[in-house]
Protein backbone atom coordinates (compact mmCIF):
# COMPACT_ATOMS: atom_id res chain seq x y z
CA UNK A 1 0.00 0.00 0.00
CA UNK A 2 1.55 3.39 -0.91
CA UNK A 3 1.47 6.24 1.99
CA UNK A 4 -2.00 7.41 0.76
CA UNK A 5 -2.63 8.58 4.38
CA UNK A 6 1.45 9.75 5.09
CA UNK A 7 0.81 12.90 7.92
CA UNK A 8 -2.38 12.09 8.69
CA UNK A 9 -4.00 11.21 12.29
CA UNK A 10 -6.94 8.97 12.09
CA UNK A 11 -9.22 8.32 15.16
CA UNK A 12 -10.47 4.93 14.51
CA UNK A 13 -13.69 3.61 17.13
CA UNK A 14 -14.85 -0.02 17.41
CA UNK A 15 -12.32 -2.47 18.04
CA UNK A 16 -13.70 -5.64 19.97
CA UNK A 17 -11.07 -7.84 19.00
CA UNK A 18 -8.84 -9.24 16.27
CA UNK A 19 -12.04 -9.27 13.77
CA UNK A 20 -13.12 -6.21 14.49
CA UNK A 21 -13.67 -4.68 10.66
CA UNK A 22 -12.04 -1.67 12.56
CA UNK A 23 -9.10 -3.57 13.52
CA UNK A 24 -8.66 -3.90 9.40
CA UNK A 25 -8.85 -0.77 9.04
CA UNK A 26 -6.40 1.03 11.80
CA UNK A 27 -4.14 -2.22 10.62
CA UNK A 28 -5.10 -0.25 6.39
CA UNK A 29 -4.37 3.31 8.45
CA UNK A 30 -0.98 2.32 9.40
CA UNK A 31 0.24 0.70 6.73
CA UNK A 32 -0.79 3.89 4.39
CA UNK A 33 1.30 5.89 6.82
CA UNK A 34 -1.38 7.43 9.32
CA UNK A 35 -0.83 8.26 12.78
CA UNK A 36 -3.43 6.01 14.91
CA UNK A 37 -5.70 7.01 18.18
CA UNK A 38 -7.76 3.75 18.89
CA UNK A 39 -10.83 4.25 21.20
CA UNK A 40 -12.13 1.25 23.48
CA UNK A 41 -15.44 0.96 24.62
CA UNK A 42 -14.07 -0.26 28.44
CA UNK A 43 -11.92 -2.84 30.35
CA UNK A 44 -13.29 -5.28 28.73
CA UNK A 45 -11.54 -4.51 25.40
CA UNK A 46 -8.86 -2.23 26.95
CA UNK A 47 -6.13 -4.39 27.32
CA UNK A 48 -6.22 -5.68 23.96
CA UNK A 49 -6.82 -2.42 21.99
CA UNK A 50 -3.58 -0.92 24.17
CA UNK A 51 -1.58 -3.82 22.64
CA UNK A 52 -2.59 -2.89 19.06
CA UNK A 53 -2.10 0.51 19.35
CA UNK A 54 1.44 -0.51 20.43
CA UNK A 55 1.82 -2.34 17.29
CA UNK A 56 0.92 0.23 15.40
CA UNK A 57 2.93 3.14 17.38
CA UNK A 58 -0.39 4.81 17.99
CA UNK A 59 -2.34 5.67 21.37
CA UNK A 60 -5.60 4.19 22.71
CA UNK A 61 -8.30 5.61 24.71
CA UNK A 62 -11.59 4.88 26.29
CA UNK A 63 -14.60 6.09 24.85
CA UNK A 64 -18.23 4.67 25.46
CA UNK A 65 -20.74 6.46 23.00
CA UNK A 66 -23.09 5.89 24.72
CA UNK A 67 -22.44 8.47 27.20
CA UNK A 68 -21.46 12.83 25.88
CA UNK A 69 -19.13 12.82 29.50
CA UNK A 70 -17.06 9.53 28.04
CA UNK A 71 -16.94 11.74 24.60
CA UNK A 72 -16.02 14.87 26.47
CA UNK A 73 -13.29 13.06 27.98
CA UNK A 74 -11.94 11.80 25.04
CA UNK A 75 -11.92 15.07 23.85
CA UNK A 76 -10.46 16.75 26.43
CA UNK A 77 -7.61 13.83 26.41
CA UNK A 78 -6.66 14.54 22.68
CA UNK A 79 -7.09 18.60 23.29
CA UNK A 80 -4.09 18.29 25.65
CA UNK A 81 -2.00 16.42 23.25
CA UNK A 82 -2.80 19.19 20.83
CA UNK A 83 -3.98 16.53 18.51
CA UNK A 84 -5.67 17.06 15.09
CA UNK A 85 -8.08 14.75 13.35
CA UNK A 86 -7.65 14.46 9.58
CA UNK A 87 -9.72 10.69 9.55
CA UNK A 88 -12.61 9.43 12.14
CA UNK A 89 -14.25 5.98 11.83
CA UNK A 90 -17.05 5.21 13.27
CA UNK A 91 -17.30 1.02 13.64
CA UNK A 92 -19.69 0.72 16.43
CA UNK A 93 -23.33 -0.93 16.54
CA UNK A 94 -25.43 -2.76 19.63
CA UNK A 95 -28.58 -4.27 19.66
CA UNK A 96 -29.74 -6.95 22.35
CA UNK A 97 -29.71 -10.18 20.73
CA UNK A 98 -33.28 -10.96 21.32
CA UNK A 99 -34.06 -7.87 18.83
CA UNK A 100 -31.56 -9.57 15.96
CA UNK A 101 -34.09 -12.45 15.59
CA UNK A 102 -37.63 -13.05 14.70
CA UNK A 103 -40.26 -10.43 13.92
CA UNK A 104 -39.54 -7.17 14.10
CA UNK A 105 -43.11 -5.83 14.88
CA UNK A 106 -42.12 -7.37 18.34
CA UNK A 107 -39.17 -4.74 19.05
CA UNK A 108 -39.48 -3.54 22.17
CA UNK A 109 -39.88 0.55 23.07
CA UNK A 110 -36.14 0.74 24.94
CA UNK A 111 -34.73 -1.83 22.44
CA UNK A 112 -35.69 0.27 19.95
CA UNK A 113 -33.74 3.63 21.17
CA UNK A 114 -30.86 1.50 22.52
CA UNK A 115 -29.88 0.41 18.89
CA UNK A 116 -30.04 3.71 17.56
CA UNK A 117 -29.08 5.48 20.34
CA UNK A 118 -25.42 3.56 20.87
CA UNK A 119 -25.24 2.57 16.13
CA UNK A 120 -27.13 5.94 15.13
CA UNK A 121 -26.67 9.11 17.26
CA UNK A 122 -23.25 8.15 19.09
CA UNK A 123 -21.94 9.28 15.29
CA UNK A 124 -24.08 12.82 15.69
CA UNK A 125 -22.22 13.18 19.09
CA UNK A 126 -18.79 12.04 17.98
CA UNK A 127 -19.05 14.72 15.52
CA UNK A 128 -20.82 17.31 17.98
CA UNK A 129 -17.78 17.05 20.28
CA UNK A 130 -14.80 15.83 18.04
CA UNK A 131 -15.00 17.95 15.24
CA UNK A 132 -14.02 20.95 16.76
CA UNK A 133 -10.54 18.91 16.62
CA UNK A 134 -10.83 18.38 12.80
CA UNK A 135 -7.92 19.41 10.67
CA UNK A 136 -8.95 22.15 7.71
CA UNK A 137 -9.60 18.78 5.57
CA UNK A 138 -10.95 16.14 6.93
CA UNK A 139 -13.24 12.81 6.38
CA UNK A 140 -15.57 10.94 8.57
CA UNK A 141 -16.55 7.52 7.94
CA UNK A 142 -19.40 4.97 9.20
CA UNK A 143 -19.99 1.72 9.07
CA UNK A 144 -23.38 0.52 7.28
CA UNK A 145 -25.18 -2.31 5.86
CA UNK A 146 -27.56 -3.12 3.19
CA UNK A 147 -30.21 -4.09 6.09
CA UNK A 148 -30.71 -0.25 5.71
CA UNK A 149 -32.79 -0.22 2.83
CA UNK A 150 -33.85 -3.49 2.05
CA UNK A 151 -36.16 -6.17 4.65
CA UNK A 152 -32.89 -8.32 5.59
CA UNK A 153 -34.23 -11.02 7.67
CA UNK A 154 -33.20 -10.84 11.66
CA UNK A 155 -31.76 -7.93 11.00
CA UNK A 156 -34.66 -5.90 12.25
CA UNK A 157 -33.94 -3.00 14.48
CA UNK A 158 -30.29 -2.86 13.41
CA UNK A 159 -31.87 -2.36 9.94
CA UNK A 160 -34.05 0.88 11.19
CA UNK A 161 -30.52 2.27 13.13
CA UNK A 162 -28.60 2.04 9.86
CA UNK A 163 -30.99 4.05 7.65
CA UNK A 164 -30.84 6.74 10.87
CA UNK A 165 -27.08 6.85 10.29
CA UNK A 166 -27.32 6.02 6.16
CA UNK A 167 -29.34 9.61 7.00
CA UNK A 168 -27.21 11.06 9.55
CA UNK A 169 -24.46 10.92 7.29
CA UNK A 170 -26.19 13.28 4.61
CA UNK A 171 -26.89 15.45 7.15
CA UNK A 172 -23.26 15.76 8.63
CA UNK A 173 -22.19 15.90 5.54
CA UNK A 174 -24.17 18.81 4.55
CA UNK A 175 -23.74 20.55 8.02
CA UNK A 176 -19.44 20.00 7.85
CA UNK A 177 -18.92 20.08 4.04
CA UNK A 178 -18.44 24.28 4.39
CA UNK A 179 -15.88 23.35 7.22
CA UNK A 180 -14.23 21.03 4.84
CA UNK A 181 -15.12 17.88 6.41
CA UNK A 182 -16.21 14.91 4.31
CA UNK A 183 -18.56 12.62 5.89
CA UNK A 184 -19.37 9.16 3.79
CA UNK A 185 -20.27 5.50 4.95
CA UNK A 186 -19.47 2.07 4.13
CA UNK A 187 -21.92 -0.55 3.34
CA UNK A 188 -20.08 -3.64 3.96
CA UNK A 189 -21.01 -7.17 2.84
CA UNK A 190 -21.42 -9.39 5.52
CA UNK A 191 -18.16 -10.16 7.62
CA UNK A 192 -17.49 -12.91 10.29
CA UNK A 193 -17.35 -10.35 13.46
CA UNK A 194 -18.64 -11.19 16.91
CA UNK A 195 -21.01 -8.57 16.09
CA UNK A 196 -22.51 -10.30 13.22
CA UNK A 197 -22.81 -12.95 15.17
CA UNK A 198 -25.42 -12.24 17.20
CA UNK A 199 -27.73 -11.38 13.56
CA UNK A 200 -30.15 -14.86 13.46
CA UNK A 201 -29.17 -17.00 10.74
CA UNK A 202 -25.52 -15.18 9.55
CA UNK A 203 -23.99 -17.67 8.78
CA UNK A 204 -26.89 -18.20 5.54
CA UNK A 205 -26.59 -14.79 4.74
CA UNK A 206 -22.93 -15.38 4.09
CA UNK A 207 -23.30 -18.65 1.85
CA UNK A 208 -26.22 -16.37 -0.15
CA UNK A 209 -23.82 -13.31 -0.88
CA UNK A 210 -20.92 -15.50 -1.97
CA UNK A 211 -23.27 -17.58 -3.90
CA UNK A 212 -25.34 -14.74 -5.79
CA UNK A 213 -22.99 -11.67 -5.75
CA UNK A 214 -21.64 -10.77 -8.91
CA UNK A 215 -18.27 -11.44 -7.54
CA UNK A 216 -19.39 -14.79 -5.90
CA UNK A 217 -17.46 -14.12 -3.21
CA UNK A 218 -17.85 -12.45 0.04
CA UNK A 219 -16.24 -9.26 0.56
CA UNK A 220 -13.13 -9.23 3.24
CA UNK A 221 -12.34 -6.97 6.32
CA UNK A 222 -9.37 -6.41 4.37
CA UNK A 223 -11.81 -4.92 1.47
CA UNK A 224 -13.52 -2.79 3.25
CA UNK A 225 -10.25 -1.81 4.45
CA UNK A 226 -8.28 -0.19 1.39
CA UNK A 227 -11.89 1.10 0.79
CA UNK A 228 -11.96 2.95 4.15
CA UNK A 229 -8.66 4.17 3.21
CA UNK A 230 -9.62 5.84 0.06
CA UNK A 231 -12.26 7.87 2.16
CA UNK A 232 -10.37 9.15 4.45
CA UNK A 233 -7.19 10.41 1.05
CA UNK A 234 -7.42 13.20 -0.20
CA UNK A 235 -7.95 10.15 -3.83
CA UNK A 236 -11.92 11.26 -2.29
CA UNK A 237 -11.77 14.99 -2.29
CA UNK A 238 -14.47 15.64 -3.81
CA UNK A 239 -16.82 12.51 -1.91
CA UNK A 240 -18.79 13.44 0.79
CA UNK A 241 -22.39 12.34 1.74
CA UNK A 242 -22.28 9.00 -0.19
CA UNK A 243 -22.97 5.23 0.69
CA UNK A 244 -19.84 3.77 -1.00
CA UNK A 245 -20.79 -0.70 -1.13
CA UNK A 246 -18.28 -2.76 -0.75
CA UNK A 247 -20.20 -6.12 -1.09
CA UNK A 248 -19.02 -7.67 -4.32
CA UNK A 249 -22.01 -5.94 -6.04
CA UNK A 250 -24.84 -7.92 -4.13
CA UNK A 251 -26.39 -4.42 -4.00
CA UNK A 252 -27.27 -4.13 -7.64
CA UNK A 253 -29.06 -7.46 -7.80
CA UNK A 254 -32.46 -7.74 -8.37
CA UNK A 255 -33.82 -11.37 -8.72
CA UNK A 256 -30.61 -13.38 -7.34
O1 LIG B 1 -21.06 -8.27 8.59
C1 LIG B 1 -20.57 -7.39 9.31
N1 LIG B 1 -19.72 -7.68 10.28
C2 LIG B 1 -20.95 -5.97 9.05
C3 LIG B 1 -20.72 -5.00 9.99
C4 LIG B 1 -21.59 -5.65 7.75
C5 LIG B 1 -21.89 -4.26 7.58
C6 LIG B 1 -21.66 -3.34 8.55
N2 LIG B 1 -21.10 -3.71 9.75
C7 LIG B 1 -20.88 -2.68 10.75
C8 LIG B 1 -21.45 -2.94 12.12
O2 LIG B 1 -22.84 -2.73 12.17
C9 LIG B 1 -20.67 -1.90 12.93
O3 LIG B 1 -21.23 -0.62 12.73
O4 LIG B 1 -19.51 -2.50 10.97
C10 LIG B 1 -19.30 -1.96 12.26
C11 LIG B 1 -18.27 -2.82 12.99
O5 LIG B 1 -18.81 -4.08 13.25
P1 LIG B 1 -17.96 -5.44 13.36
O6 LIG B 1 -16.53 -5.17 13.12
O7 LIG B 1 -18.69 -6.43 12.55
O8 LIG B 1 -18.25 -5.86 14.86
P2 LIG B 1 -17.40 -5.92 16.22
O9 LIG B 1 -16.05 -6.50 16.00
O10 LIG B 1 -18.29 -6.63 17.21
O11 LIG B 1 -17.25 -4.40 16.63
C12 LIG B 1 -18.32 -3.58 16.98
C13 LIG B 1 -17.97 -2.94 18.30
C14 LIG B 1 -18.39 -3.61 19.59
O12 LIG B 1 -18.09 -4.84 19.69
P3 LIG B 1 -18.86 -5.84 20.76
O13 LIG B 1 -18.73 -7.13 20.03
O14 LIG B 1 -18.09 -5.70 21.99
O15 LIG B 1 -20.32 -5.38 20.89
O16 LIG B 1 -18.65 -1.75 18.55
C15 LIG B 1 -18.21 -1.37 19.85
C16 LIG B 1 -17.78 -2.61 20.57
O17 LIG B 1 -16.40 -2.63 20.72
N3 LIG B 1 -19.23 -0.77 20.68
C17 LIG B 1 -19.02 0.38 21.34
N4 LIG B 1 -17.94 1.20 21.37
C18 LIG B 1 -18.04 2.28 22.15
N5 LIG B 1 -19.11 2.58 22.88
C19 LIG B 1 -20.19 0.60 22.07
C20 LIG B 1 -20.21 1.77 22.88
N6 LIG B 1 -21.27 2.09 23.63
N7 LIG B 1 -21.08 -0.41 21.83
C21 LIG B 1 -20.48 -1.24 20.97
Amino acid sequence: MTALLAGKTALVSGIANRWSIAYAIARAYHGSGARLVLTYEGERTKDDVEKMAAECGGIAAMCDVSSDESIAALRALLEKDGTRLDAMVHSIAFARKEELSGRYAATSRDGFALALGVSAYSLVAMCRELSPLFAPSSAVIAMTYIGSVRAVPSYNVMGVAKAALESSVRYLAADLGPDGVRVNAISAGPIKTASARAVGGFTSILGEVAAKSPLRRNATADDVANAAVFLASDLSAAVTGHVLYVDSGYNVIGVP
